[in-house]
């Protein structure tokens, strides 16, 4: 693999010789590395990323939403006098001019600036940490807000719709394909008994009360980075999925990832729940950036947006695991089903706060 990264990252506009490569990251579907330059005597540090084809079809097309948006995000940082290198990703050319780069086998390659002296967290310590994510997830909507036309292309066409993904799950339980069905029976049930929810952040865009814009759609709590020194949530990452969405696909994202206390595929359930603090911060944090363009029904629904979200990603992984683990990355038998069980004991524990959930927001709300 470092020989493969080495020949790739020589194609990139890079100054300096090539010193190392390592593995990077806890992402379920690209492969990550940190690569070292030499430069001069200075140590410099580059993100590469191959991206996962079977996932994203169209690369080219998923490059040029990328390119757009952090030009375009780029600009309005460079005229706030910040540094744009630290506040936006930064793609460095392939020595062709175009935006990412093909290995031998195929595969597509992209670059970005290593972000230094600054972190992503898996869990979050604490809640200033959950406001300061929040708070750059609704910045980065807000900064997105007049992106030029054309539409971005979908990447994933219906990501998050719910409905469809719910039908995809029905579907992996009909064909029983690895005989896992009957490992998963309380989750099945715990779905069904959900379905009629799944199609209501659908309906209400259909029926024209909640608006499409430009939303990342991947708002782990990991794909944005904190400062060391100050803790500012200071760079939005992983924008493969940046497309037309609903602003609660971000904040359901967000709730999903940012308050339990336990990590997304922890087998002791006891541990995951959601802490009423870290969803109070991530709704001020949101609201402090994002509650200047948010309009009173895409309000209204941010506490159900967590547990939708929560729902549909367990549902995701319940439909690998029966599927025989096709899509996201797995470390051990079982992995996808211990996910979505993480996911569902979430869903409880939001149903059960759902109502001082709606109280805060009460008092919230702009
Ligand atoms: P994945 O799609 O696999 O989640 P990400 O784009 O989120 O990939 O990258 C994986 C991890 O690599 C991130 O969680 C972050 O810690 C780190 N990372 C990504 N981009 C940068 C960057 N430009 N600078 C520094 N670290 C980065
Ligand atoms: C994947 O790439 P990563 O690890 O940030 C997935 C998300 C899921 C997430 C669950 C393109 O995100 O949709 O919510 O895993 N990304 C894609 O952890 O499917
Ligand atoms: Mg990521």
């Amino acid at each position: 693999m470092a020989y493969r990264i080495k020949k790739i990252s020589e194609s990139f506009d890079i100054l300096g010789d090539f010193v190392s490569s390592a593995a990077y990251g806890t992402g379920h579907i690209n492969d990550t590395f940190r690569v070292v330059y030499d430069q001069g005597g200075t140590e410099v540090h580059y993100l590469f990323q191959r991206i996962n084809h079977l996932v994203f079809k169209n690369p080219p097309q998923l490059m040029e939403n990328i390119e757009r948006v952090t030009t375009h995000i780029t600009d309005k940082i460079k005229e706030q006098q910040l540094d744009a290198s630290r506040r936006a990703l930064c793609l460095i050319k392939n020595r062709d001019g175009s935006a990412y780069g093909q290995d031998d086998e195929g595969n597509y390659w992209r670059s970005y600036i290593f972000i230094e002296q600054a972190q992503t967290y898996d869990v979050l310590q604490n809640d200033r940490q959950a406001y300061q994510a929040a708070r750059a997830f609704g910045e980065f909507q807000k900064e997105l807000a007049d992106l030029p036309s054309p539409r971005l292309h979908e990447t994933i066409p219906y990501f998050h719709h719910t409905p469809k993904r719910l039908e995809a799950l029905e579907a992996a339980i009909r064909n029983d394909s690895h005989g896992r069905v009957r490992n998963a029976q309380r989750e099945i049930d715990f779905v069904m008994a959900r379905r009629d929810e799944t199609a209501r952040l659908i309906e209400l865009n259909a029926a024209g009360d909640i608006p499409e814009r430009v939303t990342h759609n991947d708002t782990k709590l990991n794909n944005v980075m904190l400062d060391d020194q100050t803790g500012e949530g200071i760079c939005v990452i992983d924008l493969d999925t940046v497309m037309p969405g609903l602003v609660h696909y971000d904040f359901g994202d967000m709730v999903r990832t940012g308050t339990s206390p336990a990590a997304e595929d922890e087998r002791d359930l006891s541990k995951v729940h959601m802490r009423f603090n870290m969803f109070e911060a991530l709704l001020r944090g949101y609201i402090s950036s994002a509650g200047k363009f948010l309009m009173p029904a895409e309000l209204e629904y941010l506490p159900f947006s967590g547990k939708l979200i929560s729902l549909e990603i367990g549902m995701r992984f319940l439909t690998d695991y029966l599927e025989g683990d096709t899509y996201f990355k797995i470390h051990r038998d079982g992995h996808n089903l211990d996910r979505s069980r993480t996911q569902f004991k979430l869903v409880e524990s939001i149903e059960q706060q759902m109502e001082q959930m709606m109280k805060l927001l009460k008092e919230l709300r702009p």
